[in-house]
């Protein structure tokens, strides 16, 4: 690939322009840019139709979503969380943010937290549980609501790669508590930067729409110690327009994903990461496990601008800054995965072509180091 062609781990789909165009002129006639406009409350609306969301809010990312989420869910400030130190920073920074201690927990199959591990982390601080479907993988739901209920604790799952999966025929946001979803520019479904929490409980809906604004309930009153995380009418417009294009954005990315398990299942020492039994699958992210050899096949992938990712490395356990949090469990499940992961380039104009092109390079990368 010459540099003007260079592929990335993943490119945005964009509606046709004229469609946002539409948009834009209504909120030019509205002169309502946000906080909570007409756009934002059809967004809202919309998704809960399109997914069976139960009670949803809206916000500007993901991240202050995580963060609004554990400042609702009445959990003793400075308790225990258990978490999964392979994930994007975000899920562990906001624990910490919000005045509360990750305690990291390995990982079992598919990347996502081990529901084996999780009792022997439990003590009398622990308030939550903070699993990840990382990659769009859902956790163990059943074994982690059976550890929730049996030790009173909460559960929070970052749902950031997991719009539009089921597991079990039930949309991913019917499990645990409360489900955060990203809306960034690089995930499957994008409001350009932006997010939701989808949670049971439908009293929490008043007070996670406070929180995001400022705690504001009236021209005069001010009911709580609240942030700014309100998602604007542009980014509102996007979603409108990209649940247009969500299944059509799917099937795209599916035959993507397809054509890589072609290319790559059999060859030896990688393993493509595949869903779990009973999931729809949402194609979010291509994991792909190496190993051996993952550095040069990413650094021939590179020679060649293509430049796919290394997410989740390295794991949030051997960042500086958060291994003050370490207990001496062990996490070289999560620890192995950093090391071993590539996520290839997943995206819906990715053409099967490039697939096999990419395939090409990892595969005589591999080769050259002897497999
Ligand atoms: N929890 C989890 C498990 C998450 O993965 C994330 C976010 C969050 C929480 C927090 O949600 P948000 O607050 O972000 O809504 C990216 C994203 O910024 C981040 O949203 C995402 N996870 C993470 C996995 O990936 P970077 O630093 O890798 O992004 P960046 O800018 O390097 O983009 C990657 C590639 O995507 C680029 O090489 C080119 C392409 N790209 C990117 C952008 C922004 C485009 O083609 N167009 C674009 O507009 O973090």
């Amino acid at each position: 690939m010459d540099q003007d062609n260079a592929i990335y781990v993943t490119k945005p789909y964009l509606p046709p322009i004229e469609e946002y165009v539409q948009y834009l002129d209504e909120i030019w006639k509205n002169g309502i840019l946000t906080n909570n406009g007409p756009i934002h409350r059809q967004l809202e609306k919309a998704l809960q139709t399109r997914f069976g969301w139960k009670n949803t809010s809206l916000f500007t990312n993901g991240h202050l979503a995580l963060e609004a989420a554990l400042k609702v869910m009445d959990l003793k400030k400075g308790g225990e969380i258990i978490t999964t130190p392979y994930t994007f920073v975000s899920t562990v920074a906001a624990i910490v943010n919000q005045g509360f201690e990750p305690v990291f927990c390995d990982i079992g199959d598919n990347c996502t937290i081990d529901p084996n591990q999780i009792e022997y982390l439990i003590t009398e601080k622990t308030v939550a549980i903070l699993p990840v479907h990382v990659y769009g993988f859902p956790c163990d739901t059943e074994r982690i609501e059976k550890i929730a209920n049996d030790h009173k604790l909460k559960v929070l799952y970052d749902a950031a790669h997991a719009i539009g999966v089921k597991y079990k025929g039930e949309d991913i946001s019917s499990y645990g508590d409360i489900s955060m979803f990203s809306f960034h520019a690089t995930k499957l479904f994008n409001t350009i930067e932006g997010g939701a929490l989808v949670f049971k409980n439908a009293e929490l809906k008043s007070l996670i729409d406070l929180h995001k604004n400022f705690g504001i309930s009236g021209q005069e009153s001010i009911e709580l110690v609240g942030m700014n995380a309100k998602m604007n009418e542009f980014q509102a417009a996007m979603g409108m327009l990209l649940l247009r294009y969500f299944d059509f954005m799917i099937k795209q990315r599916k035959t993507v994903y397809d054509r890589y398990l072609h290319n790559l299942e059999g060859v030896g020492s990688l393993e493509v990461l595949r869903k779990n039994d009973d999931t729809k699958y949402n194609y979010a992210y291509m994991p792909v496990l190496f190993k051996t050899g993952r550095d040069r096949v990413f650094s021939c992938l590179e020679k060649e601008n293509i430049f796919a990712r290394k997410y989740f490395s390295p794991s949030i356990s051997k960042v500086e800054s958060y291994k003050r949090y370490l207990r001496g469990n062990s996490l070289i499940k999560a620890e192995t995965a950093a090391e071993q992961i590539i996520t290839l380039p997943i995206y819906p104009e990715l053409t099967t072509t490039q697939v096999d092109i990419i395939c090409e390079i990892i595969i005589d990368a591999m080769y050259e180091g002897g497999r």
